[in-house]
């Protein structure tokens, strides 16, 4: 019998626990009886990776076979979050297993807390990417991942003394069984050198990249399974090596530990995920980082491509390729030295293959995150991709400068080169003008991104721009996260939820139904003791479930605006202990998020949260009313936890800075309602689940645009007016919080009242303290609060990463469903 006819394994209990038991004692080396609860978790993932990479081969000979058009997504970042539960649950054999183990003597639950967390990304960007993964997946779209194989993810935050202190995450310490290392398939990196310049037999211009040095990208694929297990994709994932020749060429000049400096160096390529976008030293490192991506992931693109004798002209009918922000645009200058050095396609056609090809996406308006390399490191790192990149720019402005008449002015504003302060490359613009496509992430972002970031462009090229709402994986975010809810909401409607999220409207009748309401609020109420229990052996603090539980979880940014929160929590201490006020229902404040490590304010705001924290904890008048928690160390399986037992979220950024945010969508669709301004995907989500069940409070994006623009914010004002105000703010300066050390938050006082603060913190405050005090009376009124909550949970079908993937497919990508038969 020829081996491809041996029968495969199967999902059935019996083959489950044979594998099993096998990986405990043939790949784990241990007798099945001293196997504790790391061994059996480690034993079940690769039980389950062994039946991936058969629906993997599956997945890609059916791709195969139907000639499909593919998209591969880059990405600097990728958030996936623990593998483990979420596997078993889309293959869905989470209940077989869990009983499987139980006779064993074992606990599904505690088992899944052995996984580390594959923590490669920083926050929302890198958390979007795994939800598309999953989208695309479950629709059976051929479209897979392309990342880089950190050795150390984002940094673990612990806390003491009340600050923020970071740890490396070593995530692979114990071993990462689901990936398949293919070290076959490796990529030869060719980096720094110079360019000679040549003639073609032609005359043509021919460069040849000269003295250049290598590096080796090793992929590793993680297996991606669609709920329902029919498709399972793929995320490869580069990791840096050093090639022994590398080393050679130096060694034969004996200068051994030069060769070994340049080993050590190679390596560092994939050493260490950036923790955020301010990068005031290592910059070379990181545009390192952008190019191994972007070289790996186009080599091994092109390769699959042409390995199939295609005719590199027709690469845009098969491929499309998503950027996701700018850290891979890049990828717009490495596929034209692909095209026009390596396959000698003339450049007017390489630029027309390279633009139908590429589509990019913009994920932030912060100016300061608008990514720029100075022209002499890229000169020095990458001297044909600057030289394609002045090619590209010159032939650009040239054509505008004709066709559209454009003056000086605007060709500087849309120039791929600042040359204002030291030439630098605009990525940005390098993605927009290389792109067919270019999306913002929710409506109010899309249309930002074409009035303030790229004027000149939309007018240019309008057809180009289209926004793209962002959306979350139902099956992590609602089936695995919240078991609770899920089974409730299947008891009365069905699991057809789970892969069409529309189908939560049917609730939409139960949501004044008063027993549909106990269950629910029972429900909530179960997920809040049970963060209380975690909160308590982590923290110490004792939290009862009856009080609202109020969240902000998110990056630290000052225009996240967690400052604004805690301040209205000081506020509402001041007047539980000092004007004998007595809150209509008790409240537990939730924060989470890390800080950058470099990022002074967003450290601070830490160490006041913390700091505030232990005195209203501490303080016996606040204890019925009051409680304040910190949840160190924020990460997808904190969140898992942390938003099934939420009442409300508070999505409170100064209108026109969050782009979309990814949060919002995941505390509404387990029952939180939302206290949020009009920014990001929050509009949305308002038009969605009706005003009525959103507290909406704050300036809108044009009253901000115009206060900021003509200078007539005048923080003083407001405090001078609100003596609400000046009692936090004075608290602040006064040390209140810090007796030891009172000058620690006079920065805040002073910041708050600085001359067009950026945020706005106090234009918003008072309207936000009377939007608190209106949510809080509705909490007061379970029957009024259920509803609403059971309407926000009802009406987010929209925000399934589905839709979006659906939407991307069509509009942008190209691709189809290609299911098995
Ligand atoms: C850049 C250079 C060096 C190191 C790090 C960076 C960098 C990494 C991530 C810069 C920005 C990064 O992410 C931005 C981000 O997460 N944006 C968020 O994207 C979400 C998904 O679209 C949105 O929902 C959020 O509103 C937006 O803030």
């Amino acid at each position: 019998m020829p081996v491809e006819n041996c029968p495969l394994q199967t999902l059935d209990a019996d083959s489950l626990s044979c594998s099993i038991r096998e990986h405990i004692t043939h790949s784990l080396g241990k007798p099945c009886a001293e196997a504790g609860n790391r061994d059996v978790a480690m034993a079940l993932s690769m039980t389950l990776r062994d039946r991936l990479v058969d629906k993997l081969l599956e997945t890609r000979k059916r791709y195969r076979d139907a000639r499909a058009k593919r998209m591969y997504y880059l990405s600097i970042e990728y958030l996936l979050g623990r593998c483990l539960g979420n596997n078993l649950y889309n293959m869905r054999i989470d209940e077989e297993c869990r009983n499987l183990v139980k006779q064993w003597g074992y606990d599904l639950e505690e088992l899944r807390e052995f996984e580390r967390d594959p923590a490669l990304g920083n926050g929302g960007l890198g958390r979007l990417a795994a939800c598309f993964l999953d989208a695309l997946a479950t629709l059976d779209m051929p479209g897979c991942g392309y990342g880089i194989h950190y050795e150390f993810g984002l940094f673990k935050q612990s806390i003491q003394n009340d600050r923020q202190v970071e740890q490396p995450d070593y995530w692979m310490a114990e071993g990462m069984p689901l990936q398949i290392e293919r070290r076959d398939q490796s990529v030869i990196v060719p980096i720094y050198g110079r360019i000679e310049s040549h003639q073609g037999p032609d005359g043509s211009y021919l460069p040849l990249w000269v003295d250049w040095q290598d590096l080796v990208g090793v992929p590793y694929d993680i297996p991606i399974v669609g709920f329902g297990d029919k498709t399972v994709n793929y995320l490869r994932l580069f990791a840096a090596r050093s090639t022994d020749n590398f080393d050679m060429k130096i060694f034969d000049q004996g200068d051994y530990i030069k060769a070994i400096h340049q080993k050590v160096y190679s390596e560092l390529v994939s050493k260490i995920l950036y923790p955020s976008e301010s990068i005031s030293f290592g910059k070379e490192l990181r545009l390192t980082q952008e190019y191994f991506l972007v070289f790996c992931s186009l080599r091994d693109i092109t390769r699959r491509f042409l390995k199939q004798n295609r005719n590199i002209e027709e690469l845009p009918e098969f491929i499309a390729i998503q950027l996701n922000d700018t850290h891979p645009a890049l990828a717009v200058a490495e596929l034209m030295r692909i095209l026009v050095d390596e396959r000698r396609v003339p450049w007017d056609r390489a630029w027309n293959i390279t633009n139908r090809t590429l589509a990019f996406t913009n994920h932030t308006l912060m100016p300061e995150s608008l990514e720029m390399w100075p022209v002499d490191l890229m000169g020095k790192v990458l001297p044909r991709h600057l030289q394609i990149i002045y090619e590209i720019n010159a032939r650009f402005l040239s054509q505008i400068r004709l066709t559209s008449k454009a003056d000086d002015a605007t060709l500087r504003r849309m120039s791929l080169i600042e040359e204002q302060g030291g030439k630098q490359v605009r990525m940005a613009n390098l993605a927009v003008v290389g792109s067919h496509s270019v999306n913002g992430v929710s409506k109010l972002h899309s249309e930002l991104v074409k009035k303030v970031l790229f004027p000149d462009y939309a007018a240019l090229w309008p057809g180009k721009f289209n926004n793209k709402t962002n959306g979350i994986t139902p099956r992590r975010w609602l089936y695995k996260a919240n078991p609770g809810l899920s089974a409730l909401i299947t008891e009365a409607i069905g699991d057809a939820w789970i892969m069409d999220l529309d189908k939560l409207q049917d609730l939409v009748p139960l949501a004044g139904d008063a027993a549909f309401q106990q269950k629910f609020l029972a429900v909530k109420r179960a997920s809040k003791a049970h963060l209380a229990e975690y909160v308590a052996q982590t923290t110490g603090v004792m939290l009862s479930p009856d009080a609202v539980f109020d969240m902000q979880a998110k990056r630290i940014h000052e225009y996240k605006r967690q400052l604004l929160n805690i301040m209205h929590i000081l506020h509402d201490y001041l007047r539980v202990t000092e004007d004998g006020y007595v809150p209509p229902v008790p409240r537990v404040y939730v924060f989470a998020g890390k800080a950058a490590p470099g990022y002074f304010e967003a450290k601070e705001i830490i160490h006041l949260i913390c700091s505030a924290a232990r005195v209203i904890n501490a303080d016996k008048r606040a204890a019925k009313h009051i409680k304040v928690v910190f949840a160190a160390d924020y990460r997808v399986s904190l969140a898992e936890k942390l938003i099934p037992a939420a009442d409300v979220s508070e999505q409170i950024s100064t209108a026109g800075t969050e782009a979309s945010g990814t949060g919002n969508m995941k505390f509404s669709l387990n029952g939180a309602l939302t206290i949020g301004t009009l920014d990001g995907a929050n509009i949305e989500i308002r038009e969605a689940v009706g005003a009525e069940n959103f507290y909406l409070f704050g300036l809108t994006t044009p009253e901000v645009e115009r206060q900021l623009g003509d200078g007539s914010y005048d923080p003083w004002e407001y405090y001078g007016k609100h003596p609400e105000i000046r009692r936090v703010l004075d608290a602040l300066s006064a040390g209140r919080f810090t007796p030891d050390e009172p000058q620690t938050f006079h920065w805040i006082f002073e910041k708050m009242l600085a001359k067009g603060e950026r945020y706005m913190h106090l234009a918003d405050f008072m309207p936000y303290l009377e939007t608190h005090e209106r949510l809080g009376m509705d909490y007061a009124k379970p029957a009024v609060w259920a509803k609403k909550a059971i309407l926000n949970v009802a009406r987010m079908g929209y925000f399934s990463a589905d839709r979006t993937i659906r939407e991307y497919a069509r509009d942008i990508w190209g691709i189809k469903p290609i299911a098995p038969k």
